[in-house]
């Protein structure tokens, strides 16, 4: 068979419900990552990377800052038929608005039938990792099954987060049971530990797909949901395979980031994603440029780091440092630091992460927080140094202990002092 011809459907409407604050006023996959990215950048470049240039993404939920970047940073030439579509949610079926991911794509129907693929992969866009997709596509092919899933080892404790798949013992490649992200699983035989988790990225026969969406809005008591029901139903009929990511290899992906792949879902997840950066060998290596993450930055000056007027040393380690960035006499360690933060004299960062044009003033301290954009910490506060006094604030505190303060808030003195 010639190369299938395929189309690639991103699901953006995800609410996002445990990302927030980040949350309130922008869709999970335009969430900013590392300094510079917004989430969506992953998938996209990946499918770029892959060669796969027919992408409709559906958006649906505060659909605004998504649907901006993927127009502003997104476009290529449509010459030979590529593009990036960004589709918000056309409550074409009635006047309703999607419900779950699979009644997404069944109001999207006509862009099925308007590309004419062969082949469909159906995209989740809040995942960090790098995956070539044409090599899971010509895995599906050779399968002869018309649904594939993609799978990598989680967990056990995390199994309600995510689809559970087990194969059939007598062919791995075939998944004989699927149960969206039950409370608890048994683990593998060879790693008992660790269980088959979807990694919410499947690809389809289109005919086959079309079907069961169709179907699928028939039931009433369907949730309408790809994991929660069109990947169940495949596998009730034994006709949905499994492939692998532990097969997927990207050029350029080195011993210590080969596999890598996390579910940003959570605060504390979305944290350790970016942990994960700022080690000195990273665990997920952004300086691959075989297999490039895009994104579009705004033209910024190079980060500075200067001595402040008292002649204290502005310093950052272990950490990194976008574009605009000043950081003058105050000390940031183990911590991302995006685009246009400043760092005052005397302020001190630890194991954070700073968003968009965060200001951190004098004598200021932040210690595991997550500080969304335009964050200001005025002289002398702290954040995250004591959970307590955060949550009076009205902050998210996490299990964890980590703080989260939300976009454009100023940080003030603990109202119960
Ligand atoms: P979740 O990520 O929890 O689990 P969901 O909230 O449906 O599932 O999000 C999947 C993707 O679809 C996200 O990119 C989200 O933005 C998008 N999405 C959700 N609802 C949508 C809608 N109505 N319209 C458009 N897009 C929508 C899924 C699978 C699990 C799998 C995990 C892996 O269901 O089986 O293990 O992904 O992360």
């Amino acid at each position: 068979m010639s190369d299938p011809r395929v189309l690639s459907i991103v699901l953006a409407g995800g609410e996002g419900k445990r990302l927030q604050p980040l949350t309130f006023d922008r869709a999970k996959p335009a969430v900013p990552f590392a300094g510079t990215y917004r989430l969506i950048d992953f998938v996209l470049s990946n499918l770029v990377n892959s060669g796969l240039r027919e992408v409709v993404v559906l958006t649906q939920y505060k659909s605004h800052s998504l649907d901006r970047h993927i127009s502003e940073t997104w476009r290529f030439s449509s010459l030979l038929g590529n593009y990036i579509a960004s589709v918000p949610a056309q409550q074409r079926v009635g006047k309703r608005w999607f419900q779950g991911s699979a009644d997404a794509i069944y109001q999207s129907l006509n862009l099925i039938y308007d590309a004419r693929p062969d082949i469909v992969a159906v995209l989740g866009a809040d995942n960090v990792y790098r995956m070539d997709f044409s090599q899971m596509i010509r895995a599906h092919v050779e399968s002869g099954l018309p649904a594939t899933v993609a799978g990598v080892r989680q967990p056990v404790s995390q199994s309600k987060q995510f689809g559970v798949i087990e194969t059939a013992a007598e062919d791995p490649t075939r998944i004989e049971a699927f149960v969206e992200k039950p409370a608890s699983t048994p683990g593998l035989p060879d790693s008992p530990g660790e269980f088959l988790a979807s990694m919410g990225n499947y690809v389809f026969d289109a005919q086959a797909l079309v079907d069961a969406v169709v179907e699928d809005s028939k039931d009433e008591a369907s949730s309408h949901d790809m994991g929660g029901d069109i990947i169940p139903a495949f596998v009730r009929q034994g006709r949905a395979g499994v492939y692998d990511f532990e097969h997927n290899a990207v050029p350029g992906a080195g011993p210590n980031d080969r596999g890598y792949w996390r579910d940003v879902g959570t605060i504390d997840s979305f944290y350790e994603a970016h942990m994960d950066l700022i080690a000195p060998v990273p665990a997920f290596n952004l300086y691959n440029l075989r297999w490039p993450i895009y994104t579009r930055q705004t033209v910024l000056p190079p980060a500075k780091f200067v001595h402040d007027i008292d002649n204290q040393p502005g310093r950052a380690v272990d950490s990194i440092v976008a574009n605009g960035v000043v950081i003058s006499g105050g000390y940031v360690e183990g911590s991302v630091v995006s685009q246009g933060v400043t760092v005052d004299s005397l302020a001190a960062v630890s194991s954070s992460v700073l968003m968009d044009d965060v200001r951190i003033q004098r004598g200021a301290r932040v210690h595991r927080a997550i500080l969304d954009k335009n964050v200001v910490v005025p002289p002398g506060e702290t954040v995250g140094l004591f959970p307590e006094v955060d949550r009076r604030r009205g902050f998210t505190v996490t299990e964890s202990g980590l703080t989260v303060v939300p976009k454009n808030h100023v940080v003030n003195d603990d109202p119960f002092d």
